[in-house]
């Protein structure tokens, strides 16, 4: 542990022998003026001071040590609850390198901006320095990173979210690399002015990106994706921009592990959009007799090829930060068990016997709780207990079902890579690609309703491809060409098999088709045995659909018409989707690869001829 009073001159030589690193945080802390610099070292007793100081503050409070031992809640202010996608900008030296998916702003501009905020931005704060690994210490395929925050709240979840302290530190100093990931939440204090809960300045947000220098400035807010920096905006945004430059794959994934009754194993990655089920699936308990599910991650994977030409993942992240309305003993009893304890609970309902509730966690709502905002709230209440975006932050580590090589420093090999989305109809429960150039069309055209897990409308379609529509840190139409190029930088038989999947198809009343949960072990078999050429397929126009025999359907309440239903390929439904295509595909112009125009015009003559 190492505090220094920030005062001046007196600042004592910052612990490390990074010198780019001594150097910026000194400037940082010139600039924000915090009270206190703390460099963190990870380990569990300043974690626990951190806590035992939110609790002092009000930020936490301390869940019953019998219900939810080493847990707390924390409630956000009411303007601070989701990423802000319109408040997030890529400063790309030229406006068209960040692309028409993105906010664009001059870096120049901006730097200036930012100054401004961050001037004094910590005054009365502490400022911790976290040094972080995304991905296991020491693995060539991990990346670094220091945050600099004045947020313990945003310190503790680091520590559960990523490799932290002094080791990563360590790792910083051999390499002498790491990105400068600069957070304040905007909320100074004057000489003797009283905190509140939760900090933040509520109309005045900035998640910035400098892709060129690989630096990270993030102010005004403290929740999730916003303010945990080593996420979405170092792990994607940035990532994707590193992965593009050195040949690799920086994707919204979960990854899994599937273990066939024989024994057999394959490791599957899946871009769903945020709070599409993915935390879900990467947890999933198998209904198939004999088959094993584990989890290697749950919302990032990085795969980089290997020696032998295969694409290998690693989760570069060390826990969730998972959506928590919704989890329950049936839709994910692994989380549940995961959540036991040491948990940091966000926008959730506090019960009387100080554990937390959220929509969906038992069918009855009990008979009185705290909900998110901090007021007494009883069931047939007009408003959720749990804020619809409520997430717990919990370590990978306490997953039951975490397999055992999900730290491997050399990753898993990748057999096959699913997209989906959340859409009620059309989209059949699952398709494969013909080849790589056709998957990555599938993957440019993803679309999905939007969920709560950022700020704006929820249920409206949008066009999300790859999942990466808010975290793709460079021009959408260029992210599009180095999948092509990836598929091109080995042999095709070495490549993942793509496929598409959708879980979330109605009939016509609007119930849900198909059970999902661990009944999607069923799609997932089928892929498996796809993967060794074991299961039969019919080729349809969008892409190689199971006929309803070949879908494992034994103990499943399912009729033949209902999973026909979930199979079914209407070239006319599908002619109707073709205009929103083409739509979302001039937003890109010229710079649209002529691979994926070709994929286009191929999809509508097949659907002609259907
Ligand atoms: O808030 S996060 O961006 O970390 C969660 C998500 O949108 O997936
Ligand atoms: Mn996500």
């Amino acid at each position: 542990m190492h505090t220094t009073e920030a005062t001046g001159s007196k600042q004592s030589a910052a612990p490390t022998s990074c010198k780019a690193l001594a150097k910026w945080v000194s400037d940082v802390a010139a600039m924000t003026e915090p009270a206190a610099v703390h460099w963190c070292d990870g380990s569990s007793e300043e974690y626990e001071r951190i806590c035992a100081e939110l609790v002092e503050s009000g930020t936490f409070t301390p869940l019953s040590p019998e219900r939810r031992p080493g847990s707390f809640l924390a409630r956000s202010d009411p303007s601070d609850v989701a990423r802000v996608e319109d408040r997030t900008f890529i400063c790309s030296e030229r406006e068209d390198e960040a692309g028409p998916t993105n906010n664009w702003r001059d870096p120049a501009e901006m730097r200036a901006t930012l100054t401004e905020l961050f001037t004094g931005s910590m005054a009365g704060r502490t400022m911790y320095v976290v040094p972080f690994s995304m991905g296991p210490i020491g693995s060539d395929k991990s990346h670094l990173g220091v945050q600099l925050t004045d947020s313990p709240y945003v310190a503790a979840s680091m520590r559960i979210m990523t490799r932290m302290g002094s080791q990563a530190l360590a790792e910083i100093e051999r390499r002498d690399a790491f990105v400068p990931c600069l957070h304040s939440v905007g909320a100074p204090l004057a000489d003797g002015q009283e905190d509140v809960s939760w900090p933040c300045d509520a109309d005045n947000k900035w998640i910035v990106h400098f892709p060129a220098s690989r630096e990270i400035w993030s102010y005004g807010s403290g929740y999730g994706g916003n303010a945990l920096l080593g996420k979405k905006c170092f792990a994607l945004r940035i990532a994707s921009v590193m992965a593009r430059e050195e040949g690799w794959l920086a994707e919204h994934m979960l990854i899994l592990k599937l273990t066939s009754p024989e024994g057999k194993v394959k490791y599957v990655t899946g871009a769903f959009p945020s709070a599409c089920g993915k935390t879900n699936l990467a947890m999933l308990v198998p209904t198939l007799p004999g088959w094993k599910v584990e989890t290697i991650g749950d919302d990032i994977a990085w795969m980089k090829f290997g020696e032998d030409g295969r694409l290998y993942a690693i989760n570069p992240e060390a826990g969730f930060f998972g959506v928590a309305p919704g989890t329950n003993e049936r839709t994910n009893p692994n989380a549940m068990k995961t959540l036991r304890d040491q948990t940091i609970f966000t926008n959730c309902a506090l019960t009387d016997d100080g554990d937390v509730w959220w929509e969906g966690m038992t069918e009855q709502p009990p008979a009185h709780l705290i909900d998110w905002h901090g007021n007494d709230w009883t069931p047939g209440s007009d408003v959720p207990a749990a804020h619809p975006n409520a997430r717990f932050t919990v370590s990978a580590a306490q997953n039951p079902a975490a397999a055992p090589e999900w730290q491997d420093p050399r990753g898993v090999p990748i057999d096959a890579i699913l997209f989906g989305g959340r859409r009620e109809g059309v989209v059949p429960l699952v398709r494969e690609a013909f080849d790589w150039e056709h998957g990555v069309f599938l993957g440019s055209i993803m679309s999905s309703e939007t969920t709560a897990a950022a700020a704006g409308a929820v249920g409206k379609l949008r066009h999300d491809p790859f999942a990466m529509l808010p975290f793709c840190g460079y021009h959408m139409a260029d992210y599009f060409a180095h999948w092509l190029e990836i598929g091109g930088a080995t042999d095709a038989a070495k490549l993942p098999r793509i496929y598409y999947v959708n879980w979330f198809r109605k009939d016509a009343e609007g119930r849900f088709l198909w059970p999902g949960y661990g009944e999607n072990s069923r799609v997932l078999e089928w892929i498996c045995r796809r993967c060794d050429d074991e299961a039969d397929a019919r080729e349809t126009p969008i892409g190689l659909v199971p006929t309803v025999e070949a879908l494992n359907t034994e103990g499943l309440s399912i009729d033949r018409e209902q999973l026909e239903q979930l199979l079914a390929v209407d070239p006319q439904a599908w002619s109707k989707e073709l205009p929103a295509i083409h739509q979302h595909f001039a937003r890109f112009g010229a710079r649209l690869p002529q691979q994926l125009r070709d994929q286009l015009a191929r999809l509508e003559q097949r659907l002609k001829e259907a």
